[in-house]
């Protein structure tokens, strides 16, 4: 057992407030959290435990990063000197850039390219605290890639973090299918024996104008249905197109992005349970000005998550902080609620209730900042005060 005590600790305990257990103390058995509490009120089973002391520093969960597209080939650098030139997001989309172009690199780049690139990159988020991982597939849109980036992913793991990974072959139509509808029954063609292969933990798709209908992602979702396996969705990002409300019926574990949702996908999330996951460096990077209805969001109860959705295209960030900040100033999420975006919230968006909060029984995955409060964590931006990352109670001497 070992005794990490002396530190701040930001435990996100309840359903509100920051949490705050001045000269904690967090108790570690066997990768799980055993007890959490003021340092003062030890208990007996903290005899004998090895300790380590925080020295006043901050404490908070370890961040989960619920949505990201990290695995893939290739830079799309120049579409962001188009997009400056007055090119949209969409017009580069349609002309063949975007998506199609990070299939083509990422066809063309061999397992071992794809693992070393995934894995520079996973590790700069480790380097901000990330300790919970989701990467998606979608940059392959044919069996033999959408499955290699899926092991890539996988094998992301044996870093020393966490990795869930997402279905995404409905991103984009690729260059060989001209009739979206044949694409989609091959999309869900591929995934039994994707799930077969233990590389599956939860279905997605692109719902959008420039993608994927309503009715080509229930499809995909009826196929995840037969499969047992959990349902996401990228909806509303450019366009409204009810994708909210589809997702909810299917009882869609978060639906992300969401800056053109409608009060009637509000409501509909609202009773699903689903999380809206919000995805700031998109916003930013797109320099989108429709910004999701957070005052509805709250007003209807529905759990709000954060996360980077780092791609080569629309978010081409690897930092979670910088997305705590965003989420802030161009959203107006409180810190807290930012704080819980990235913890308790970015994993219920995984279908994950172990992690997010520091109270005993949870895991224990945590993060030792150089911080006198959290709400510096979202205040400060460009700068990385992480002093150790804690997963399964093990320290992890990233550099
Ligand atoms: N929305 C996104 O933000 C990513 N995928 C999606 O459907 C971006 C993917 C990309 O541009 O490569
Ligand atoms: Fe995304």
């Amino acid at each position: 057992m070992r005794l990490w005590r002396g530190g701040l600790l930001a435990t996100l305990a309840g359903d509100s407030g920051w949490g705050l257990v001045d000269d904690g103390a967090l108790l570690v058995d066997e990768g799980r959290l055993r007890w959490v509490g003021p340092a003062g009120e030890l208990p007996p089973e903290a005899t004998g435990a090895e300790v380590v002391e925080l020295g006043g520093a901050l404490v908070t969960p370890g961040f989960v990063d619920c949505h990201t597209h990290l695995v893939y080939g290739g830079s799309r650098a120049n579409e962001f000197e188009q997009r400056l030139l007055g090119a949209s997001y969409a017009d580069i989309a349609k002309a063949g850039g975007g998506i199609r172009s990070t299939v083509a690199a990422t066809r063309a780049a061999s397992e071992a390219e794809l693992l070393a690139g995934a894995t520079r990159r996973a590790r700069a988020l480790m380097r901000e605290g990330v300790t919970t991982l989701e990467v998606k597939s979608g940059y392959g849109l044919d069996a033999a890639t959408e499955a290699r980036m899926l092991r890539v992913a996988r094998q992301l793991g044996g870093l020393g973090i966490d990795v869930r990974t997402t279905y995404l072959a409905a991103h984009a139509l690729p260059p060989e299918f001209s009739d979206a509808d044949e694409y989609i029954a091959a999309v869900c063609r591929w995934l039994p024996e994707l799930h077969e292969q233990g590389l599956v933990d939860a279905v997605d798709a692109f719902c959008e104008h420039i993608a994927f209908s309503p009715a080509q992602t229930a499809r995909v979702f009826d196929a995840a249905q037969r499969l047992g396996l959990p349902v996401k969705l990228h909806a509303e990002q450019l366009s409204d197109q009810g994708g909210a409300q589809l997702a909810a019926g299917y009882r869609a574990l978060s639906c992300d992005h969401l800056e053109f949702l409608s009060p009637a996908g509000v409501q509909a999330l609202g009773q699903a349970g689903t999380v809206a996951v919000l995805l700031p460096g998109a916003f930013y990077a797109l320099r989108e000005t429709q910004l999701p209805p957070i005052a509805a969001l709250r007003e209807a109860g529905v759990p709000i998550a954060i996360a980077t959705d780092h791609n080569p295209g629309s978010s081409p960030t690897l930092s979670p902080l910088l997305m705590l900040n965003m989420a802030c100033v161009l959203f107006r999420l409180t810190p807290e609620e930012a704080l819980r975006g990235l913890t308790v919230n970015g994993a219920r968006a995984l279908g994950l209730h172990d992690r997010g909060r520091l109270v005993a029984g949870q895991r224990a995955d945590f993060c030792i900042w150089d911080s006198a409060h959290p709400r510096e964590l979202a205040a400060c931006f460009g700068h990385n005060p992480l002093k150790e990352r804690v997963w399964q109670g093990s320290h992890q001497g990233e550099s």
